[in-house]
């Protein structure tokens, strides 16, 4: 089934794909995700959005969070800057190549309603204190105290779920925890959950956890040329490692994602050009026949050459 593998492309797990089955099924199929909005849209944001777009390819109805009330409860600033932010944020997913009918929706717009907030309650009745801020493990930012506002977050993101009436909720694998916690809890308040879609999640350029815009390690999607050159020849990229190595990482999930095979140029004294597909290149890298500088001068060409259209976009709707 041609729907179901575009659905699947470069996933790290579906849970369950025998409930997408049915959810293709569907006469008019939803799938979600939500943001926390932020200064700057990354390739972190890029591989999810592009597993939206393929959601939209195959008829999904497409609906992005641009969950205000999620920022401010997890310390990224005021509610006015935080909108503004929101704003950006969704001309730069436009740009990326969702389709006009996107829907984007401020978590503020409904999340004081009295059936959302009646939701949240029957919510916090029943999951235990413990799993709420184990969900957030890897999302919270790192702050001294532990502040309600954390566990408050996770049940949120849970009743966004029913109240967007989403059929598939996508997310990097840092969401699991709350998707499980919304797979767990949700039928016991008499729900059903979504369809859960997990895409991987980016190393930072500096080699740690995940690329964040908190911590100035990611390429953004409107950087221009000089700089992703300038960023990519500065990742950290050990040789012959393939794990953590977000250089790797890059050319697996964006660069791979859209060409078969990619021509690495080197000169002739060091074995020349060579063509190869995902699968090569990752043999060659890890059994040290490829040096890091070469995969880099070929993955940032490439980079450059997937995000110009993005910029382009942006730059030319600028004012608009
Ligand atoms: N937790 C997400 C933001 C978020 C996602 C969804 I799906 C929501 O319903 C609400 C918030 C993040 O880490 O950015």
């Amino acid at each position: 089934n041609k729907q179901l593998e575009l659905a699947k492309k470069g996933t790290v797990e579906i849970i369950t794909i025998e409930e997408l089955k049915e959810v293709l099924k569907k006469k008019n199929p939803v799938a979600y995700i939500g943001y926390e909005p932020s200064g700057k849209i990354h390739l972190g944001h890029l591989i999810t959005i592009k597993k939206m777009i393929d959601l939209q390819k195959i008829g999904f109805k497409i609906k992005i969070l641009l969950a205000d009330y999620h920022a401010y409860l997890n310390y990224k600033g005021e509610l006015d800057e935080i909108r503004e932010i929101a704003e950006y944020n969704k001309r730069c997913f436009l740009a990326m190549g969702l389709s006009k009918d996107t829907e984007f929706i401020l978590g503020s717009e409904f999340q004081t309603d009295d059936d959302y907030v009646l939701d949240l309650y029957r919510l916090a009745h029943i999951t235990t204190l413990n799993r709420a801020k184990r969900s957030m493990s890897q999302i919270i930012r790192e702050a001294g105290e532990h502040k309600v506002s954390e566990v408050l977050y996770p049940l949120m993101q849970v009743i966004d779920m029913v109240h967007l009436g989403v059929d598939v909720s996508v997310g990097g694998m840092e969401q699991r925890k709350i998707h499980m916690l919304a797979r767990d809890n949700l039928p016991k308040i008499g729900y059903t959950p979504p369809v859960c879609i997990h895409t991987p999640i980016i190393h930072g350029t500096d080699g740690s956890e995940k690329m964040s815009s908190s911590k100035g390690n990611f390429i953004a999607v409107d950087d221009p040329p000089k700089v992703i050159k300038d960023k990519i020849m500065k990742s950290y990229c050990p040789a012959a490692k393939i794990d953590g190595n977000p250089v790797i990482e890059i050319a697996k999930y964006i660069i791979f994602d859209e060409n078969k095979k990619i021509l690495i140029e080197r000169p002739e004294k060091y074995g020349g050009n060579l063509e190869v597909n995902c699968e090569e290149l990752i043999n060659l890298y890890s059994s040290g026949e490829l040096h890091p500088l070469d995969l880099k001068n070929a993955v940032a060409k490439y980079l450059i050459k997937i995000l110009e259209p993005i910029r382009e976009n942006l730059t030319s709707k600028m004012g608009d």
